[in-house]
């Protein structure tokens, strides 16, 4: 529209023309799924309601206040748990009635100006650029700072439906926006699982560009199961000991101020990470909870890493030998399950390590009575900002062994685990093919530490930071494409992609795992599992191998910190052709050309009508005279 108004009446009428034929040539331009709040949202065969709200809740021993999805009088700071089955159709109520009364706002370019003139002790980057003389010199990159804590949007992590970060749901509309659903507003989200969805532990989370982070830090996700065989198998094998174990590290405001308890969101972190927090991971939301089992029971838990911005092991020790060698003391247990997706076969594991958004079916089996710690170790030197004060050696839970009990048969498994089998997830027919593969495309992600520029630092995607306007990346539906994704930081970047789930065929870095043990596991991978995350390990690369299967439109990939996310290491992909979109600025020259040919054709027309209007003078006026002549000749 700004266009319009620098142009004259004539041009202003022939543009408007053809917006409005652009608008008749692409009907979709329109189209929104916003509701009004009154307007039902429950034509699926599941439907729940969602909404995200500021409530006050009690969180370990301390009361906070949070953007959150949990409603007043539950029990846990998480939204609803949903359950869907293949087949079926998914409506979303989703209601945004946050206000926009708290912590943390968004950090003011003066603000990056201060910290970045004098950096304090906690920023030790390798700087690239000096800092600027004053604020309004500074290079200002306004998509990708952190901004718009209270709107928000929904995204069903690892599904495998409709595209839906733009709207509306399953746009194939190259210019849609960013769902972005404000306070006081209401969207329908509608979905369909398709039949082959394996079934499996999912989640959700809230995914606008900007916003994610401060969401999750409060708290903003819920867990989503698809079902499938996997329970009753469990079951059938004896299996009843199960638990959800969310592993989460928050970064909540306090009612009180309470200085001892590290929930208060600091200015940095508003625009960009937790640099100066010490906050511990809480499980369930609760600071090292107890799990209790017998000798011989299986305990399963179906975990969910949802940390913002950090990685965490997983090791389990008899309680006290914590700072043991892992490989001697780390007690084995069973993967079965990865990202939703169950194996075939458990895979037996002294460590894994999950980064946000993974999820893992772990099966622990304990032979001595005995109090036993989940922790987290020996990540130092790879966390993100780990060397200021993130928390390592930290304790997840713990689980007390009982004695066995007399009725061996009441609580053992019908069969030794490793003997145990399970419907996968996909079948191996299924696994992709490197003949499959059409082409390789590099995916680097990288930092920037410039001074002079905010956000600070920089994230970027191939060199760019992410543009809301821009396509980064195509594909065909059907097609495998290899992706080779580099790291090019000495922390990790988890790498998720939407919709599509991928196998990873290599990993590696240029660190040694001598120093860094932890990397080791970090790399480890099996190329027949299927993730919709993976950790891209610190300077190094992890080639993986997707397959755009079902579902068409315009999507994103990006890095599960959602801190990185917000602040710009984020790619826009579309899958499949898109919508035809008339686009004014692409047509001007030529509309231009048109309107100057009318123009110059008119004004030679004009020519043209004058000089003839004017001939019959030149030619008749003797004539009459001669008829004149002539007649007053007759006379
Ligand atoms: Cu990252």
């Amino acid at each position: 529209m700004a266009l319009l108004r620098h142009h004259h009446s004539s041009m202003a009428l022939l543009l408007a023309s053809a917006a409005f034929l652009s608008s008749m040539i692409c009907p979709t331009l329109g189209a929104t799924d916003f509701i009004d709040c009154n307007t039902p949202c429950n034509g699926g065969d599941v439907n729940y309601e969602l909404t995200a709200s500021i409530r006050i809740m009690d969180l370990m021993n301390y009361t906070y206040k949070g953007r959150t999805y949990s409603r007043e009088g539950d029990d846990t700071f998480m939204g609803p748990t949903m359950h869907v089955a293949p087949g079926q159709s998914l409506w979303i109520k989703f209601r945004n009635e946050m206000k926009p009364d708290l912590q943390p706002k968004q950090v003011e370019i003066e603000d990056y100006w201060e910290m970045l003139k004098k950096p304090g002790e906690k920023i030790k980057y390798q700087y690239y650029k000096e800092p600027v003389a004053k604020p309004e010199l500074m290079k200002v990159d306004h998509p990708n700072i952190p901004h718009n804590f209270d709107s928000t949007n929904l995204h069903l992590h690892g599904l495998d439906v409709e595209v839906h970060m733009f709207d509306p749901v399953n746009t194939h509309n190259p210019d849609a926006p960013h769902i972005s659903i404000d306070p006081g507003q209401c969207y329908c989200y509608r979905f369909n699982v398709p039949h082959h969805h394996p079934g499996g532990l999912y989640w959700y989370h809230p995914h606008l560009h900007g916003s994610a982070a401060v969401q999750m830090w409060g708290g903003m996700l819920g867990l989503l199961y698809v079902d499938g065989p996997l329970e009753d198998e469990m079951e059938a094998y004896g299996i009843s000991n199960v638990h959800e174990f969310v592993i989460w590290d928050p970064a909540l405001r306090a009612v009180n101020n309470e200085p001892t308890h590290n929930l208060e969101v600091d200015r940095f972190l508003m625009g960009q990470t937790t640099l100066s927090k010490i906050h511990p991971f809480l499980v369930n939301g609760q600071y090292n909870p107890t799990l209790t089992t017998a000798v011989g029971q299986v305990l399963w838990l179906r975990a969910l890493c949802a940390t913002v911005e950090n990685e965490n092991t997983f090791m389990v020790y008899r309680q006290g030998e914590e700072d043991q060698p892992w490989d001697d003391a780390a007690i084995p247990f069973w993967v079965v399950a990865s990202d939703g997706v169950t194996y075939q076969k458990p895979q037996r594991k002294r460590i894994i390590v999950m980064a946000g958004a993974q999820r893992e079916e772990i099966l622990l089996q304990f032979d001595e009575p005995g109090t036993y710690v989940i922790s987290q170790q020996g990540i130092q030197g790879l966390q993100f900002f780990d060397m200021y004060g993130h928390p390592h050696d930290q304790t997840l839970a713990t689980i007390v062994v009982h004695e066995e009990e007399d009725d061996k048969s009441k609580l053992h498994p019908t069969k030794p685990i490793a003997d145990m089998q399970f419907t996968p997830g996909y079948h191996p027919d299924e696994d992709i093919q490197a003949k499959e593969i059409t082409r390789t495309e590099t995916i680097v992600y990288s930092m920037g530490a410039n001074r002079d520029q905010a956000p600070f630092p920089q994230y970027y995607v191939n060199g760019k930071p992410f543009a809301p306007n821009r396509l980064d990346f195509f594909a065909h539906p059907g097609e495998a494409v290899e992706y080779i994704l580099i790291n090019g930081n000495h922390n990790v970047h988890p790498f998720h992609i939407h919709v599509n789930r991928f196998q990873v065929q290599e990993m590696g870095s240029e660190l040694s795992t001598e120093t860094y043990p932890v990397l080791k596991h970090v790399m480890e991978f099996e190329p027949s599992v299927w993730r919709d995350t993976v950790v891209i390990p610190p300077n190094g690369r992890a080639r993986i191998w997707v397959q755009y299967k079902n579902y068409t439109g315009k999507t994103v990939f990006h890095c599960h910190f959602l801190a990185h996310e917000d602040t710009g290491m984020m790619s826009t992909l579309f899958i499949g052709p898109p919508d035809y979109v008339f686009r004014l600025e692409e047509h001007l020259p030529l509309l231009m050309g048109v309107a100057v040919g009318m123009m110059l054709t008119l004004v030679a027309l004009v020519v043209l009508v004058s000089c003839r209007r004017g001939e019959p003078k030149a030619v008749y006026e003797p004539v009459a005279t001669m008829n004149e002549l002539k007649a007053k000749a007759q006379d």
